[in-house]
């Protein structure tokens, strides 16, 4: 899939680019019965809302040897329609996946995430350049009520602010200090709510202050992010890294690209 000039520069001006209907209904339907089947394990990749509530955060999906391993996300990442944007967004050909999760978001007891740089945390990783994206796509419908993202439109640009860590809400994280995100907020503000269709999808920097609300309603709100790092930019060996579930190893072996209808085939309708 290829983007406009418009749209890579409203990626460069805003740092996210919205793509509706990205996947269509019999894909999010296989990506829905995946992340359902996940949810159910009990493993280290499933991150709960306190010690037994509902999963939040599900990582390595798209992992061969992971235990909450899937075919279908094995496939949504290397798709035409993802690995090809990713590859225009960051201009380079050779990318792999940093890690994949998807926030589940539970209805009512799903909590928060604080404003945040996601490079705050992927710099502590090693990794020396926010030569990084992410492209969220919706499972759900994603509203106000139900926590869905908002982002701080052109705050990529000034690069990562030294991060604080947060330990409010069930997955911890490096988080962008209040006092910084009041000053950017008046700066760079209003944010903008990513309200979306299950389907739609968006590109963002690495760099984007954003954040989002609880799931005050009576619906689950499930996304899955797709992080794709380039070869060149592996990160540096450090001391104590984090499991290959959350920081990927495999800048070794570019991501290859597939047929856009691998991911049906994956999941054995087609
Ligand atoms: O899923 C959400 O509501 C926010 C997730 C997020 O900001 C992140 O994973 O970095």
């Amino acid at each position: 899939m290829r983007l406009t000039p418009a749209q890579l520069a409203a990626y460069d001006r805003d740092g996210f680019l919205e793509l509706p209907g990205l996947l269509d209904p019999g894909e999010v339907a296989v990506l829905r019965g995946e992340v359902d089947r996940v949810s159910q394990l009990q493993a280290e990749e499933v991150k709960r809302e306190g010690a037994d509530g509902p999963p939040k955060i599900m990582l390595g999906m798209h992992l061969a040897e992971s235990a909450t391993a899937s075919a279908a996300m094995q496939a949504l990442v290397r798709l035409p329609r993802t690995l090809d944007l990713a590859q225009q967004v960051l201009r380079e050909t050779d990318l792999y996946i940093h890690h994949t999760k998807c926030n589940l978001k539970a209805s009512i007891e799903g909590s928060a995430w604080p404003w945040h740089q996601d490079y705050g945390s992927w710099q502590l990783d090693g990794i020396r350049r926010p030569d990084m994206t992410t492209l969220m796509i919706s499972l759900d419908p994603a509203a106000e009520i139900n926590g869905c993202l908002y982002f701080l439109p052109g705050s990529h640009v000034e690069g990562r602010h030294d991060a604080v860590f947060d330990t409010s809400t069930a997955y911890h994280l490096y988080a962008v200090p209040h006092e910084v995100t009041r000053e950017r907020i008046r700066r760079y503000g209003p944010p903008v709510a990513i309200v979306s269709r299950p389907g739609d999808a968006v590109l963002f920097d690495c760099n984007l202050l954003h954040a989002s609300g609880h799931n005050l309603s009576a619906d689950d709100r499930w996304q899955v992010y797709l992080c794709y790092n380039t070869c060149a930019n592996r990160p540096e060996a450090i001391p104590n890294p984090r499991p290959a579930y959350v920081r990927g190893t495999d800048w070794h072996r570019p991501l290859q690209g597939i047929n856009d209808t691998a991911l049906m085939r994956a999941a054995g309708t087609d």
